[in-house]
């Protein structure tokens, strides 16, 4: 069954942009077509700081993958493209993790969608809120406009307009 997604996408290492639009050409060969693109924005490290800042985007995506498979194309992306986890949470060539997989609610020890750490996130709902308002998390009920107003999260993310 063909799902409507939404994926959080960031580079902290080497040409960012190019990165990040790789892995989105990437996504559409690997049978995960994309529907809408925020804009680009420039973030603040959260949780591990001592990193360069990000560039971090949101893609809406239509896909025939389960989940786990999905979860599994964007691993083999990240691992083509030559990205390395070396530390948790660190920096990285690129990284694609599944906000939401239509109203599904999964979490077993290694998937969890919704993305348990999204509300808690600026550098996920801003770009996210500005392609997908008014979709709701499907286990709290609130729009992801209602998750960024009350997101504790004030790290910087701006709008990058030069890319
Ligand atoms: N990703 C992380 C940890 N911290 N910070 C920002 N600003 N952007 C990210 O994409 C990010 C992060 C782990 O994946
Ligand atoms: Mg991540
Ligand atoms: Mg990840």
């Amino acid at each position: 069954m063909k799902q409507i997604v939404y994926l959080s996408l960031g580079a902290n290492v080497g040409d960012r942009g190019k990165n990040l639009r790789d892995a989105m050409a990437a996504l559409g060969n690997a049978g995960v077509c994309v529907t809408r693109v925020s804009s680009t924005y420039e973030t603040e490290p959260v949780d591990y700081l001592d990193q360069p800042w990000f560039l971090n985007c949101a893609v809406e995506a239509e896909t025939e993958l389960k989940a786990v498979e999905l979860l599994h194309t964007l691993r083999e992306i990240e691992t083509q493209m030559g990205s390395k986890k070396l530390v948790a949470k660190g920096p990285r060539l690129i990284d694609m993790d599944v906000l939401l997989y239509g109203n599904e609610v999964i979490y077993t020890a290694e998937l969890q969608i919704p993305h348990p750490r999204m509300q808690l996130r600026r550098f996920v709902l801003e770009p996210l809120a500005e392609i997908a308002p008014q979709v709701r998390h499907p286990a709290s009920g609130l729009t992801v406009s209602e998750m960024l107003a009350r997101t504790p999260d004030k790290s910087a993310v701006r709008l990058v307009t030069d890319i």
